[in-house]
């Protein structure tokens, strides 16, 4: 019986066979996939381990923060501030950066995360997740400041997240194609289950949160009747829909099965991109798509391409089969005229 692969032996084997993967940013992947274990452990206890509801306070995006969010943001601040791999962190939860403590030693790597995404389902146990995307510090003989983070999402060295579900899943992508690793909770390590992972160009499976329809601009609008109108519309096929409410639940279906994730802006706040933040959502989860095989828009432009302003910027998302992004990012443009 051949043996199950570890993620240290995978970041190991990478390494090695391609160079891929320094020997900082192996243990920045170790320490993040640590931590998302404890998160599990925390997440799975739920009400038993006294951990729903709200924390009482509010985000920098003005957003009510439950205290799962709170204890996975320190889970992940406190594994990773001592291994001398990290300059600094950016969180959702947090309004600037956390630079690595003057006691511990500092590395070139910045790390940004969600660390509880969809956490609106924690309370009724429905899947939410980590997200984690890695850059590079380009000038290690200063102190870090929020603008060494903004850095385009093609800029990343790593991205990933951790799927807390009926199994907790973590994939990743250091720039040569997907794997996907499992939680083996007897052996308490992270199994490879899945690698080379790719994603049909077509689908036949949209998520969006149908209740903002009347919100959506025009060419929203025209993608989603053409997939209403299935068989005897102009897609000549039937489509089905799922929308979790849980970015990492909607992107782990479309990377298993296929389909087309869409946050698009919208007529609500119409001077907000959308609602989903670029830097720690919409850059890892992107790289992540277009490594298996496909796209990633914000409807007029690739995603990984856009310039960030500042920390918490957020970003129009549609993303997943490609053949299915490209006719939604072709009716925008259209609709712009090019
Ligand atoms: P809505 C979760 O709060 C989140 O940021 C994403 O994970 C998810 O896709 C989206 O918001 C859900 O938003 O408006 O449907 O509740």
């Amino acid at each position: 019986m051949t043996q199950p692969v570890s993620l240290t032996r995978y970041l190991v084997e990478k390494q090695r066979a391609q160079g891929h993967i320094p020997g900082q940013l192996r243990l920045l992947i170790e320490v993040v996939a640590r931590a998302c274990k404890t998160i599990s452990h925390s997440v799975n206890k739920g009400a038993l381990g006294g951990v729903l509801g709200s924390a009482g306070s509010e985000n920098v995006q003005g957003e009510v923060q439950k205290k799962l969010d709170l204890i996975a943001n320190e889970v992940l601040i406190d594994a990773n501030e001592w291994g001398g791999h990290l300059a600094a962190m950016a969180s959702e939860e947090m309004d600037t950066i956390h630079a690595v403590p003057n006691r511990y030693p500092k590395g070139e790597y910045l790390l940004l995360f969600d660390p509880l995404d969809g956490s609106s389902n924690i309370d009724v146990n429905v899947s939410i997740g980590t997200i984690f995307s890695v850059l590079r510090m380009h000038d290690e003989g200063r102190a870090v400041r929020e603008a060494d983070f903004l850095q385009p999402g093609r800029c990343q060295v790593a991205a990933g997240y951790c799927v807390y579900g009926p199994q907790t899943t973590l994939v990743l992508t250091v720039g040569d194609g997907v794997a996907m690793f499992t939680l083996d909770r007897e052996q308490g390590s992270f199994v490879l289950t899945g690698d080379g992972v790719r994603i049909p160009q077509e689908t036949q499976e949209f998520a969006i949160n149908m209740s903002n329809m009347r919100h959506w601009d025009a060419p929203v609008r025209r993608y989603i009747d053409e997939c209403l109108q299935g068989k005897q519309g102009p897609r000549g096929k039937d489509f089905n829909m799922r929308w979790v409410a849980s970015m990492v639940a909607d992107v782990h279906r479309i990377i298993t099965r296929g389909g087309i994730f869409m946050y698009p802006w919208d007529k609500r706040d119409p001077a907000k991109p959308g609602k989903l933040r670029l830097l720690y959502e919409a850059n890892p989860m992107s790289w992540i798509i277009e490594q298996a095989g496909g796209s990633a828009t914000t409807g007029r432009q690739r995603i990984l391409d856009v310039p960030p302003q500042n920390l918490h910027e957020r970003v129009s998302v549609i993303l997943g089969s490609k053949n299915e992004v490209e006719r939604v990012t072709r009716y925008h443009l259209e609709q712009a005229g090019q």
